[in-house]
């Protein structure tokens, strides 16, 4: 029995309906989760309540919100804090969470400047290393995380430069902490996701080639959808992947193995 019924998620990244977080967040749900969810300002929040507003929840599985910024030691462990006091365990974990300076996803990687580059890596990779920390002690029967990264981190891809970096260390960092944390039995790992159009992905200079790309290259011809990474984070939520963790799945239509 891989339903969810009973166990409690958290959703780290939902800024509209587009997001990658949301595609999890309903999948989770159908499969009959309670969804704990975390934004950063309040336009994100107003956001995520309306949406949230919209899945049909049965009794227990009211959605819970929480303001937390990453960047904030401070807010991390409040949040959990909070999130333990309301919630008392939880099951996993979804962090969809990522930042680049618009000017530095675009020409040469080369002019990365130092600030950039920290603020790349500060939001979108030390952030699950801080998080999972504040996360364990709620998951007192084992757990699993989940995180977002991308081929750029493993390939060149034109235009993301600093956050190709950034998804580098957010890959080893997801094995070091699969490494810490099995012994609690908590599994960390990561879908790389083929390129959606997200807020996120306004960001990237030229999408719209990454995007046709896939559409002539990726073995199954088109992009992939919130709803299938959704999918393959109910299966690396759930227990049917309780054998796995340090693991990245790819979900993009299979465009990583076309050289
Ligand atoms: O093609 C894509 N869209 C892909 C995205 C392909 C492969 C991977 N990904 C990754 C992204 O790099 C990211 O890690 O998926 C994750 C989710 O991204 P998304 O769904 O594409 O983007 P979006 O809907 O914009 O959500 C990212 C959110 C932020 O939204 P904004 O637009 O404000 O950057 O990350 C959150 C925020 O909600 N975020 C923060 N959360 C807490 N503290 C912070 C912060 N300091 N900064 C950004």
């Amino acid at each position: 029995n891989f339903s969810l019924e009973g166990r409690t998620y958290v959703v780290m990244g939902v800024a509209n309906k587009r997001s990658i977080a949301w595609g999890i967040a309903r999948s989770l749900h159908e499969a009959g989760a309670r969804l704990v969810f975390t934004y950063v300002g309040e336009r994100f929040g107003k956001s995520v309540r309306e949406l949230a507003e919209s899945l049909d929840t049965s009794e227990g599985q009211e959605p819970l919100f929480y303001e937390c910024d990453v960047t904030d030691d401070e807010s991390i462990i409040q949040t959990f804090e909070a999130i333990g006091k309301d919630v008392g365990t939880i099951h996993g974990l979804a962090h969809c969470i990522a930042f680049a300076n618009r000017d530095e996803l675009k020409g040469e990687f080369l002019n990365t400047s130092r600030d950039g580059f920290l603020t790349a890596q500060n939001i979108s990779s030390y952030s699950l290393t801080a998080v999972s920390r504040a996360a364990k002690p709620l998951m007192t029967e084992g757990g699993s995380i989940l995180t977002m990264t991308y081929l750029g981190g493993e390939k060149v891809v034109q235009n993301y430069n600093v956050m190709g970096v950034a998804k580098a260390s957010l890959d080893a960092n997801m094995r070091y902490l699969a490494s810490d944390l099995g012994k609690d039995s908590i599994r960390v790992n990561a879908i790389s996701a083929g390129p959606i159009r997200t807020l996120s992905a306004k960001g990237v200079g030229d999408f719209n080639s990454i995007l046709s790309e896939i559409e002539e290259r990726a073995p199954l011809r088109r992009p992939v959808t919130q709803e299938e990474v959704g999918s393959t984070a109910y299966y690396l939520l759930s227990d049917l992947s309780r054998g796995v963790t340090g693991e990245i799945i790819h979900v993009d239509s299979g465009f990583n193995i076309i050289g």
